[in-house]
């Protein structure tokens, strides 16, 4: 690209670099993937929502995987980086009836826009794999997949609590559900809660398996994995049967059944069958289910709860206890009834002293254990540890570990393995979303819709108070498929979280028309090797996405997939100026789009790359994006004037030259390895320090042209990943014709013993300041580095390795003739804890003579490097390996 004599005093013009180098990608179609590559690099981003703009969590999380995949492609790899869009649910709708138009409209809207944003950001998708979960295309599968799931047994029909508005007689989001006092969002009615039925996905089926799974997913965060496996909550326990009054055997869910002795009552769920059958014979007890079957069942009130007037036997004491009906047991959980314990279980005790039960402690910390026996008062506080047996009949003295395990026996009871996990109910009472395949017929129930009539494409969108599925009559209204009667579908749509529970799979062959995906490119492709998205996805999104994959390969849809993702990396939260998450209240938002424009895509990729770890959060800073802005503009304009031949080149000084080439080589392994293991503020680093070196450099000296121009370029090249324009355009300033996106990554081997090098040449520096600072050296004039004699590198190397340093070195035939001198060097070793690696003297002394131009530098003096032999006597006695004797001359 050629430039004006005005633009190149300002550098680059990113206006005009960025959309160029953009064309240029897509023209030479550098992000697509072939269909027969064999296991490509799958590198992943949640897809977004279609919200209709990015904002700098989008920015940031798409710049890593963007970065890490062009570095992946520079290696050689071959990378599937795709995108597409979440573009069912809820605001589309709410959007649409603000602006008079429709959910597909305002949706397809937001779709360019964020593109068009995406693009500019300099994003490198292969768009032929575009996933739009709202197009029949991609819908159409979720039906097909939910029949599929049918008939693998996974759907089941379920109760489950609705909000329900009476006035405008329509199911409500909870997102539609007002303030405290729960109001209908549209007409201000309180709503009420209704049981309906709903579909439901049973991953509670799989419950085990995801639990068991998460071990291995060592690519995984652990905070992830602990919030999944609490999510799942696998609880063992063991049930037992208690003698209801008339009522019969009810079973019980413990935990605790150590503590069975402490049970002094017993407490059964509103929605239990038992406690309907009291309540058809007991007006308080029906009075209390109703008012707990109308409550939300968020807001648990422990202590709220009825004396049924029935008495439950306990199977240990053969005692009666009395028995309650409480809010705080679940229907859903357990059995949905439980003995109480109020000395052992905090809910119990808060309900205990509230109706005034008897606390009954059974279980004492053990002997020996932090807890002192006597300090426990029950009657106060639950003592909910684990510890041994008291006031337990013939069992007082067992541990609680013990008596568990003996009581399931004692009282006829079961093992029994319970979960948090519920059952994935899928039915949303709402338009924009994928029409549940299903036909309901008065005479044969509900009948799938067949597969040659998929998709169930959704009607035309009616501004309507309930859901426009519903008021959709002609779209409604169909045979019964078995027996041809007048039928009614399903209004129900799913949950979005089922779109993107597989669409990743779908971008292995997104344009396939007779299965969602190619199974056997989808098995070759998959897992994901690296997917970034927002913590916010830690359960949900990603417990279903593994549930979906695990059916798949199950029902054979898949072969030998059975985790979804390999590695995980959620990025951290950017924070405003202010350090408060961003947010349109606050007024602390950076619009994506003004940075842009400003200064350009590749400033606020490097500034975001460079302010933290992934993981991390970190809080916007002009400054950072003002530094990142320079950086950039001062490393092309140093190429440029490189490439114009404005730099003088041709010195002969070799030494410095090997220095400079060493720190490019090292710079290109270390920036490697931080980019493998997604340490890209650490790369960036290093890559900032290589520049500024080759400044240095071209300062001291009049520069090698081969060696500046490499570390130029292999500073670019390893800036490319995040700052790929700028990269680009440098590139070809030094007359390269193909795309760097598509040129070699620089050989990543660090240069022999570089550490060891690295250390020697630091450590000289910081004694040479030393001593300037202590002497207070005003001006010195030489400083000569004089390197240990060969002996002293054999006393070291003996010192590393021997038991007694003293007698060895001196029973050390090469080394006697060296006498006192030797043995004092020995004692002065045998004293100290370690001896860092050294080179031999030869080696050490051409390290220093590669590192004098920095010293020259820094104190403005001529360096002289000196062998033991050439240096003075007295200062070669001071040297030792790894720390050369340093002279000073003012
Ligand atoms: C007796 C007992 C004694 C219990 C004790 C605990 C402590 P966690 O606590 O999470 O492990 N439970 C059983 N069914 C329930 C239901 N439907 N709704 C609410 N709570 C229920 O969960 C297991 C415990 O939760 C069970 O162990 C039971 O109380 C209670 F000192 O039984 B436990
Ligand atoms: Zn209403």
């Amino acid at each position: 690209m050629t430039t004006t004599g005005e633009e190149r005093e300002r550098g680059f013009d990113h206006r005009e670099v960025e959309p160029h180098w953009q064309a240029a990608w897509d023209d030479a179609d550098v992000f697509r993937i072939d269909d027969d590559a064999a296991d490509p690099e799958y590198v992943l981003a949640m897809f977004p929502y279609t919200s209709g703009s990015l904002h700098m969590g989008h920015v940031r999380n798409y710049t890593i995987t963007d970065a890490f995949a062009r570095f992946e492609r520079m290696r050689g790899e071959a990378v599937l980086h795709p995108m597409g869009w979440d573009s069912f649910g809820l605001p589309a709708e709410n959007a649409a009836e603000e602006r008079d138009t429709n959910p597909r409209d305002w949706t397809m809207q937001c779709i360019d826009s964020m593109k068009e944003q995406l693009t500019e950001m300099g994003f490198g998708y292969d768009w032929e794999r575009e996933v739009t979960t709202c197009e029949p295309d991609y819908y159409r599968w979720n039906q097909w997949l939910f029949k599929r799931f049918r008939e693998a047994g996974l759907v089941e029909r379920q109760a489950a609590e609705l909000n329900w508005c009476p006035s405008c007689e329509t199911v409500l989001a909870d997102e539609q559900v007002e303030g405290e006092a729960e109001l209908c969002w549209r007409c201000d009615t309180p709503i009420e809660h209704r049981e309906m039925d709903q579909w439901f996905l049973t991953i509670t089926d799989y419950a085990e398996e995801l639990l068991d799974a998460l071990d291995d997913l060592d690519g995984w965060p652990n905070n992830v994995r602990e919030m999944q496996r609490n999510w799942i909550g696998k609880q063992e326990g063991a049930s037992v049967a208690f003698e209801v009054g008339d009522y019969g055997d009810v079973d019980i869910f413990t935990t605790r059944l150590d503590t069975i002795y402490g049970a002094t009552y017993f407490s059964l769920a509103p929605g239990h069958p038992v406690a309907q059958e009291i309540a058809a014979d007991n007006e308080d007890v029906a009075e209390y289910v109703e008012m707990a079957e109308a409550a939300d069942e968020d807001e648990l009130d422990v202590t709220s709860g009825v004396f049924t007037g029935e008495y439950a036997t306990n199977p240990a004491t053969g005692e009666e206890i009395p028995v309650y009906v409480a809010d705080y047991v679940l229907t859903d959980v357990g059995t949905g009834a439980l003995y109480a314990v109020p000395a052992h279980d905090e809910r119990d005790h808060e309900f205990a002293t509230h109706h005034g039960v008897e606390i009954r402690q059974v279980v004492e910390p053990a002997p020996g254990a932090d807890a002192d026996p006597e300090a426990i008062d029950v009657q106060e506080e639950a003592y909910t540890e684990d510890g041994v047996l008291v006031d337990s009949g013939e069992y007082d003295g067992l541990t609680s570990e013990e008596a568990r395990e003996e009581f399931v026996e004692a009282f006829d009871g079961e093992h029994r393995t319970e979960y948090n996990l519920r059952d994935w109910g899928i039915s949303r009472q709402r338009y924009w979303g994928t029409p549940i395949p299903m036909i309901r017929c008065d005479d044969c129930g509900f009948v799938e819709v067949p597969d040659e009539d998929l998709p169930v494409e959704l009607p035309e969108f009616v501004h309507t108070t309930g859901n426009p599925l519903d008021a959709a009559e002609e779209w409604k209204h169909v045979d019964c498929p078995d027996c041809g009667a007048d039928a009614v579908r399903e209004t129900d749509t799913m949950d979005t979280f089922v779109d993107s529970s597989w669409y990743f799979l779908r971008y292995t062959s997104p344009d396939l028309t007779d299965a969602p995906f190619d199974a056997d490119r989808a098995s070759d492709w998959m897992p994901v090797d690296q997917y970034v998205g927002g913590i916010e996805h830690a359960v949900m999104h990603l417990l279903y996405a593994r549930f979906f994959t695990k059916v798949l390969d199950d029902i054979d849809l898949l072969d030998g997939v059975r985790e979804p993702f390999t590695n995980l990396t959620n990025q951290g939260m950017v924070l405003g100026e202010d350090g408060n998450k961003m947010s349109k209240s606050r007024g602390n938002g950076v619009s994506p789009q003004r940075i842009i424009e400003e200064y350009g895509a590749d400033t606020a990729r490097l500034f975001i790359m460079e302010a933290a770890q992934p993981e991390k959060e970190f809080a916007w800073s002009p400054e950072g994006v003002q530094s990142a802005h320079s950086f950039l503009q001062n490393l092309y304009t140093l190429a440029e004037s490189y490439a114009d031949g404005e730099i003088e080149t041709g010195g002969d000084d070799a030494n410095v030259a090997d220095y400079v080439a060493r720190e490019i080589e090292a710079t290109a392994a270390a920036a490697t390895a931080e980019y493998e293991d997604f340490r890209f503020n650490h790369a960036l680093q290093a890559v900032r320090e290589l520049v500024s070196l080759l400044r240095r450099y071209q300062e001291a000296t009049d520069p090698d042209a081969d060696t500046f121009e490499r570390g130029l370029v292999t500073a670019t090249k390893l800036l490319a990943p995040v700052a790929p324009h700028v990269a680009e355009e440098i590139w070809a300033e030094f007359g390269n014709d193909g795309l760097l996106a598509e040129a070699d990554w620089p050989d990543a081997a660090a240069p022999a013993d570089y550490e060891v090098e690295r250390r020697l040449v630091e450590n000289t520096r910081e004694d040479v300041r030393d001593i300037v600072d202590t002497v207070g050296i005003e001006d010195p004039e030489t400083i000569t580095l004089a390197v240990a004699p060969a002996w002293k590198h054999r006393v070291v190397d003996i010192a590393r390795t021997a038991d007694r340093v003293v007698p060895e070195v001196m029973g050390n035939a090469d080394l006697q003739q060296y006498g006192e001198a030797a043995a004092d060097f020995a004692k002065e070793l045998a004293g100290r804890a370690n001896y860092d690696e050294h080179l031999p003297p030869e080696r050490e002394r051409a390290a220093l003579e590669r590192a004098a131009w920095l010293v020259e530098r820094e104190f403005g003096a001529d360096v002289v490097v000196q062998s033991a032999e050439e240096a003075a006597d007295d200062l070669a006695a001071k040297a030792e390996p790894g720390r050369p004797a340093i002279d000073i001359e003012a």
